[in-house]
């Protein structure tokens, strides 16, 4: 069986699936019709019942309002199921803090370049992009729409974030960016932060998106910039230019770019990729598009981690995973996720221990395996795709479980 077969064949495989979620939201959808329609009965019905019952039916009331709020959000679960399993591409995304080869990976895995994938040195990847395999375009084009943050959503998702740390700035949050534009930040965090010297890091990058506000308001505008052309895109999704001198910063107005190219990668078939920006103490509002959008854009989650010298802790990567989980209710994390240690020749010997670190922890664990590979080797790369396809393969068929629970 080919790739783009394999790959046909799990988008088919979930599209019952999407009929089942479908069939359960009409019956909460026919529930809820009829819980309203007793709850309206009971004020009209009064009249003609003594005062008693018709104080054990107002009772009711509270538990009544409890169920429809119930309902409301299982509605909202299925619904992002239903858009899950009828979406026409399988949709992969990489998940880790900065500079572990999330975009490197995603690069052997297309076969695209660093104008469409930046990678650097220097936190290359800005904003969230996802990469859709098309076969109208040449081999190793590329055309993004750009969608941009309102002002209102970029004070929401990148500024406030600032605040909620609990910096102790002395300064108020700002309430539009005019606002932001004028305000005197402070030259380091108050004696109240709680946020050691992450308190000072997250200060500076607060300080120089204020700086560069010139450089990227004119993009606060919403909508999205249609048709932007290959040798464009790194302009709008990149902290760096090439060559990694030059600075850039467009991203920050972006919510997220949407990029169709023609992967030079023989046999990928219908597949989309989603590259993140580094989580972790920068960047911080990018948690909230991680916890709440993520789960929603992509059926599988790649972790991936540098093996370094030294620190072999994993506190971080139970962070990510909690983030992550939560970005979507009815499907345990475990199911649609693997771990991947990026190796490189120089800490083979450090491997052991990382992977003993996350195997056995009983918090998080990855039904795709703990996984060791070369991002850097295109090979070595595509071969984990293969793995991973068969891997879902197998376990797709067993996801209809979500709506039959006792079969
Ligand atoms: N030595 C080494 N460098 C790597 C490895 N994987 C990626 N890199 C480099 O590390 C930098 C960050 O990689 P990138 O893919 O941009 O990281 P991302 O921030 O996770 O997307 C780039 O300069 C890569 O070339 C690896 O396994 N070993
Ligand atoms: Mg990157």
């Amino acid at each position: 069986m080919t790739r783009s077969q394999k790959i046909q064949s799990i988008i088919e495989a979930r599209k019952p699936m999407a009929e089942l979620a479908a069939q359960a939201d009409a019956s909460l959808y026919e529930i809820e019709g009829q819980i309203r329609k007793f709850k309206n009965f009971i004020p009209i019905f009064s009249k003609n019942l003594s005062p008693e019952v018709v104080a054990n039916l107002n009772a009711l009331n509270p538990t009544i309002d409890h169920l429809l709020s119930r309902l409301s959000t299982e509605k909202g679960n299925i619904a992002q199921l239903k858009y899950r399993f009828s979406r026409p591409t399988l949709n992969i995304g990489v998940v880790g803090r900065a500079k572990q080869g999330k975009s490197t990976l995603l690069k052997a895995l297309s076969g695209l370049d660093d104008d469409v994938i930046p990678t650097g040195v220097n936190f290359c990847t800005g904003a969230a992009s996802s990469l859709s395999n098309v076969d109208n375009l040449k081999a190793g084009d590329a055309i993004a729409d750009i969608e941009f943050h309102t002002e209102a959503t970029f004070l929401r998702d990148v500024i406030s974030p600032y605040w909620r740390q609990q910096l102790d700035l002395g300064v108020p949050e700002p309430r539009s960016l005019e606002e932001f534009r004028r305000m005197v930040l402070p030259d380091k965090p108050g004696e109240k932060c709680s946020e050691g010297n992450v308190g000072g890091q997250l200060l500076d990058e607060l300080r120089d998106i204020q700086q560069h506000l010139p450089e990227f308001q004119a993009y606060l505008r919403g909508g999205s910039e249609r048709g932007v052309p290959r040798n464009s895109i790194r302009e709008f999704v990149a902290q760096r230019a090439k060559g990694e001198k030059v600075r850039l910063h467009r991203w920050r107005a972006v919510k997220r770019a949407n990029i169709q190219c023609s992967f030079p990668v023989q046999d990928v078939g219908r597949i989309s990729f989603v590259d993140t920006p580094g989580l972790g103490q920068i960047a911080i509002g990018l948690e909230d598009y991680v916890r709440e959008t993520l789960g929603g854009d992509i059926d599988f989650a790649l972790f991936i981690r540098r093996a370094e010298t030294g620190n072999q802790t994993i506190d971080d990567d139970i962070r990510l995973y909690d983030l992550v989980a939560k970005s979507i209710n009815e499907i345990p994390l475990e199911q649609w996720s693997s771990y991947i240690i990026n190796r490189s020749q120089d800490v083979a010997g450090q491997l052991g221990t990382l992977r003993q670190n996350i195997e056995g922890n009983r918090h998080i664990a990855f039904q795709g395996g703990v996984r060791e590979l070369d991002a850097r080797n295109d090979e070595e790369a595509r071969r984990e795709l293969e793995s991973l396809l068969d891997f879902l393969r197998r376990s797709f068929r067993s996801w209809t479980r979500i709506f039959t629970p006792n079969e």
